[in-house]
């Protein structure tokens, strides 16, 4: 019987003939979608949001780096959207790629992957095989999801339908990198889980599949990339501080240090860091070394450090007015960037939208401009970018850049900073690198 169930599923994959249900259609998994439709699968794309699979429906995509074209030709032919979770039941294969926010305490919070596990297990039929691509602490397939959708569907995994993991390593606005040209990591519960996986991903990922033991290798693999990342910008944001105090350019000194060939990295220091997975990820792997009664401290060090960039930015938005002559209170501050990174209208864990929070709080009055985004809602309201730099510098006393936008380079600062009521540039991202302005009062992270 188990020999069956992984059999017949290679032979459904061989002869596309398996049928994939992609669980969360956002930045992970409609990309996951897009590519096996165009490799000839039959493709259930699942979504709770209605807005997302209507205009899925309608032939338009949401996610930046998917034309609307692209979704136009699969869902003529093998691409179907649906908000409908029995169609779960005809699928083969089905990946959860949802959310895994965290609870205000910084602790795990699985109710997305709960929610996908209990549409699967009732729509579960013997020979189905499940993957979580969703970004977890080690042992959440196995202590977890196996449990869930055991208990809920009384079929037992191994013999009934198979699991695995699979981190996604989704970059958004990345040009260069996404499903096909970025390797792909599985972990199975069983050998023969792990070669199933690997062999449906195998159809997509054109730069290798790479088949670990286990599925918690697999989770701590992704935790590790991010968790790498997370130290590291940490690490140059408390450099920039030190350098700061020493009147030494970091930026300067990054530029030499990269110059050796071998055992550097770059990182750049910012307002601190924003998106889905840096700020986020890593506590999952406290939550897990929390439960067998460690504390990385590098982790929780890490995440002091990077969110104090926020402050410290504010901070110097506030002592710059000051040399001005003018208390931040009642000062009209403008805001240049609102997406976490560079180049994307992505707002989510945003440094800007603590930087705004923290402006408002310190009694000042704030303009944003985002080329990206439109408009984002806060705790202390909503804010809509202006039409141009131009009327985001007219009238302002200081301006903040907290997005390195490629628009950011190519401004006329100096017939923008004409416009400024006081000359107060805080740059957090080395955008206006060597530009100097003498009516300016120019600090930078
Ligand atoms: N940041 C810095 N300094 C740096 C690098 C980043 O302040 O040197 C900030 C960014 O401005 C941003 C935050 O950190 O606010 C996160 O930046 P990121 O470059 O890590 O971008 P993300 O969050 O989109 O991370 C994704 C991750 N991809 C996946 O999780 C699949 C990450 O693993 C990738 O390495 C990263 O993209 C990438 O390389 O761009």
């Amino acid at each position: 019987m188990k020999q069956n169930i992984y059999e017949n599923l290679k032979k459904k994959i061989k002869s596309k003939d398996a049928k994939i249900a992609i669980l969360g259609l956002g930045y992970v998994g409609l990309p996951l979608a897009v590519e096996f439709s165009k490799n000839k699968f039959n493709v259930i794309g699942y979504d709770i949001s209605e807005d997302r699979i209507s205009i899925l429906n309608n032939g338009k995509s949401y996610i930046k780096g998917i034309s609307d074209q692209t979704i136009k030709e699969i869902i003529k032919k093998n691409f179907n959207p649906t908000t409908d979770a029995k169609l779960l039941k005809e699928a083969d294969f089905k990946i959860i790629c949802v959310p895994t926010p965290l609870e205000k305490d910084k602790t795990p919070d699985l109710k997305y992957i709960k929610s996908a596990a209990a549409a699967i297990s009732k729509n579960i039929r013997s020979g189905q095989f499940i993957i979580l691509e969703s970004t977890t602490f080690p042992g959440t397939t196995e202590n977890y999801l196996k449990i869930w959708l055991e208990e809920s569907s009384g079929l037992t995994v191994g013999r009934d339908f198979g699991l695995a993991f699979s981190p996604e390593r989704m970059d958004p606005g990345n040009k260069k990198y996404g499903v096909k040209n970025t390797p792909k990591v599985v972990g199975g519960l069983t050998k023969e889980d792990t070669e199933v996986a690997a062999m449906l991903y195998e159809t997509v990922v054109k730069a290798g599949v790479i088949k670990v033991s286990k599925p918690r290798i697999a989770e701590a693999t992704k935790l590790l990339e991010n968790i790498f990342r997370h130290v590291n910008i940490a690490l140059i944001n408390e450099m920039a501080l030190v350098f700061e105090k020493l009147d030494i350019d970091v930026h300067e000194v990054i530029k030499a240090s990269s110059t050796k060939p071998f055992g550097f990295m770059p990182f750049y220091p910012g307002p601190g860091v924003g998106g889905h997975c840096i700020p986020l990820d890593p506590y999952y792997l406290s939550f897990a070394a929390r439960q067998k009664g460690m504390r990385p401290q590098f982790i929780e060090l890490s995440g002091e450090i990077n969110d104090y960039m926020k402050i410290h930015a504010v901070n110097l938005v506030e002592e710059g007015l000051n040399q001005l002559g003018k208390p931040i209170r009642n000062s009209l501050v403008g805001i240049m960037g609102l997406s976490y990174k560079k180049d994307i209208n992505d707002p989510r864990e945003s440094p800007a939208i603590d930087i705004l929070i923290d402006i408002i709080e310190r009694g000042a009055k704030v303009k944003v401009y985002d080329p990206y985004i439109k408009e984002i809602h806060t705790k202390v309201g909503s804010f809509r970018s202006v039409s141009t730099p131009d009327t985001l510098f007219k009238g302002s006393d200081a301006v903040i850049i907290v997005t390195d936008h490629t628009e950011f380079n190519n401004l006329d600062y100096d017939s923008l900073i004409k416009m400024m009521r006081k000359k107060l540039i805080v740059d957090t991202r080395d955008v206006l690198g060597k530009y100097k302005n003498k009516d300016l009062l120019y600090f930078k992270i």
